[in-house]
């Protein structure tokens, strides 16, 4: 009974969903998993962004059924697809993750762990709005973290490696989608991200002015200095000594947390569980706080995180 007045209430909340008024009627479990799933939400992500792995690591947590409760669509942003115009009708960020659920879109990271929590088979509390907000702040962006470059040492590796390939890729894909007729609203967007993919462009070429090279030294060494502090002093803060923000299981907080830590180990030249802390203690010269350490044990013990990092760190 519990099954049907549950699928009834989904029906009236999802009306025009597709779904014959016959079916309602039916208490056979395997067609109530088949209603269900006409009323999924819908993911959008890709396996290098460091905050789909936000979501992804939540759903498995909060206990999602992957491909039943969450459809996946894959954006690739190598080849710009969060820059189509239909993407950008979508969300007009233009980033992932994003969520679609019950009609509504969600269009950022915190949004969407949130609405993924308050929906969750697995209850948890809510998390500490302050501290989502500190680990998203502009100072510690980890896309930046991977960009980074101090020196023509740095810039030359990473013009050479993925990052070179990332911003190679995307230039005519952003080129193609600027011209096209439905793009013409999103003018400001194309022109921003035009204008910083041609930059980063000719600093990969060696062809950036000489002032535009010296700025994005400094920019980088300001926000390495920023990710060191986070690292060591303002996120061991809020940090338990063994477990999670959330209690001895993650929390909403913990969702952010984990892929900004991995993103971080990724920078510095990790590439599993194993050798994280060692590369993060060569990079920032000194062994990671013991919280730090702890946490990142924590959390690579989870069947989640080690699902979701299965191919790689990112
Ligand atoms: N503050 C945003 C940042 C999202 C973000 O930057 N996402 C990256 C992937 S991890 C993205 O979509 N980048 C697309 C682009 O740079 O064009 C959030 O938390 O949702």
């Amino acid at each position: 009974m519990e099954v049907v007045s549950e699928t009834m209430s989904l029906l009236l909340t999802f009306g025009g969903s597709g779904i014959k008024e016959g079916e309602v009627a039916c208490r056979d479990h395997r067609l109530h998993i088949s209603l269900f799933s006409q009323m999924t939400k819908t993911l959008y992500t890709f396996g290098g962004s460091i905050w789909s792995a936000a979501p992804e690591l939540a759903i498995v947590e909060l206990g999602y059924q992957d491909g039943l409760d969450v459809t996946t669509k894959v954006i690739n942003l190598f080849d710009g697809e969060n820059c189509s115009p239909s993407f950008l009708e979508l969300n007009p960020n233009g980033t992932l993750p994003t969520l679609e659920s019950d009609g509504r879109v969600y269009t950022n990271t915190t949004d969407v762990i949130a609405l993924l929590v308050k929906d969750a088979p697995v209850k948890i509390r809510s998390g500490s709005a302050s501290i989502i907000e500190t680990i998203h702040e502009e100072q510690y962006d980890p896309n930046f973290a991977m960009f980074l470059a101090r020196s023509d040492e740095e810039l030359n590796a990473k013009s050479k490696g993925i990052h070179g390939v990332y911003v190679s890729r995307r230039q005519p894909a952003l080129e193609r989608y600027s011209q096209e007729t439905e793009a013409a609203k999103f003018k400001a967007f194309y022109d921003e991200k035009l204008a910083l993919n041609t930059g980063m462009s000719a600093l990969f070429a060696g062809k950036a002015p000489a002032d535009a090279k010296a700025g994005y030294f400094a920019r980088s060494e300001a926000h390495f200095a920023s990710v060191k502090t986070a690292l060591f002093e303002v996120f061991p803060k809020f940090l338990p000594d063994n477990g999670f923000i959330g209690g001895p299981t993650p929390g909403e907080e913990d969702f952010h947390l984990a892929p900004w830590l991995t993103r971080i180990a990724a920078t510095s030249g990790a590439t599993s569980s194993s050798d994280a802390l060692a590369a993060l203690e060569v990079t920032y010269g000194a062994p990671v706080p013991a919280k730090v350490a702890a946490y990142w044990g924590a959390w690579t013990a989870r069947v989640s995180w080690k699902k979701v990092y299965a191919d790689s760190l990112r």
